[in-house]
């Protein structure tokens, strides 16, 4: 398997960073998770978008041009053979002394692309649905550090998931400082209730997902569903008709139970079933090209 190291591409035995490096000692840096579906790079501008949105927001300047990016992960992809892929970017602020202070990261921030594949859960959960618990571990909130941020420090998102393992299930809902629903430790999360499709927006801590968005933009223009970003609750998650996660590792996935709660009746709904059609359509159909 070839990485692409700082315009290099090397085996994956010789992909090494510094332990002087700021990514490691102090997870300063940002990365994204992208997916290639047949032969195509499925929304390859918006998450090079917001690759440098996160890197703007922590003053980490990546060094290359985006379009020099999107070449670079092409180059990947070929190399390694790949046309149904997810793909790591990573831009970490490079190697500095033993000091939190980026000034002294004098080399060039190291950038990584990695391209392999990935299968979060087990297909059963995509066609029967999968249990959820909602955690104490809270979504970070934006008054400390802006939960928008994809950075290299992932600790608030993995605390969850160790606690979701705990108590038995794959996915962990996480709530904001305030007691409502945010998002989950990967995934963002969306509920039917009256056949109106409702998510957190990013205010409450929601990460603005690029396959959130997707399915936003199916709802309205596929399914002719009304959509409301708006503060949810964990009652109103429990009482909904249906519900589901959606992220680029996981696509979308029904849940179907949370904190031992059958959804309804305890099955993937009506317009998670017709959205994840769609979704499976537009993916496969739309992106940029690999060759
Ligand atoms: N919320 C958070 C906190 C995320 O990190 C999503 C939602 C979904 O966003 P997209 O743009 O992918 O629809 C993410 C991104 C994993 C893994 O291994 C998943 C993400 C990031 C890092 C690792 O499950 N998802």
């Amino acid at each position: 398997m070839k990485i692409y190291l700082d315009g290099e591409l090397v085996e994956k035995e010789d992909a090494k960073i510094s332990v002087f490096d700021h990514g490691l000692l102090y997870g300063d840096g940002v990365f994204e998770g992208v997916r290639a579906y047949n032969g195509r790079i499925f929304r390859l501008k918006e998450h090079l978008d917001r690759l440098w949105a996160s890197a703007k927001t922590i003053n980490l300047k990546i060094p290359i041009q985006q379009k020099d990016m999107e070449k670079a992960v092409i180059k990947t992809l070929l190399a390694n053979e790949l046309f149904d892929a997810y793909i790591r970017l990573v831009v970490t602020r490079g190697c500095g002394d033993l000091g939190l202070d980026p000034r002294k990261c004098t080399k060039p921030p190291s950038l990584i692309i990695i391209t392999d594949t990935i299968s979060l859960y087990s297909e059963e959960f995509y066609e029967k649905g999968m249990e959820v618990i909602i955690v104490s571990t809270r979504r970070m909130s934006q008054d400390s550090l802006s939960p928008n941020i994809k950075s290299l420090n992932y600790l608030n998102n993995i605390l969850a998931k160790i606690e979701a393992t705990r108590g038995g299930v794959m996915e962990a809902v996480m709530l904001n400082s305030e007691g409502y629903v945010a998002e989950c430790s990967g995934d963002n999360i969306f509920i039917v209730k009256n056949g109106i499709l409702y998510t957190p927006p990013g205010s409450e801590g929601a990460l603005l997902g690029i396959t959130r968005d997707a399915v936003i933009e199916l709802a309205k223009n596929k399914l002719k569903i009304l959509v409301r970003e708006e503060r949810i609750s964990t009652y109103n998650v429990y009482t909904a008709d249906e519900c589901f996660l959606t992220g680029t590792a996981a696509e979308m996935v029904p849940v179907t139970s949370v904190d031992s709660r059958e959804i309804f009746d305890g099955k993937p709904g009506k317009v998670t079933i017709n959205l994840m059609r769609e979704f499976k359509n537009l993916t496969r159909s739309t992106g940029i090209p690999i060759k």
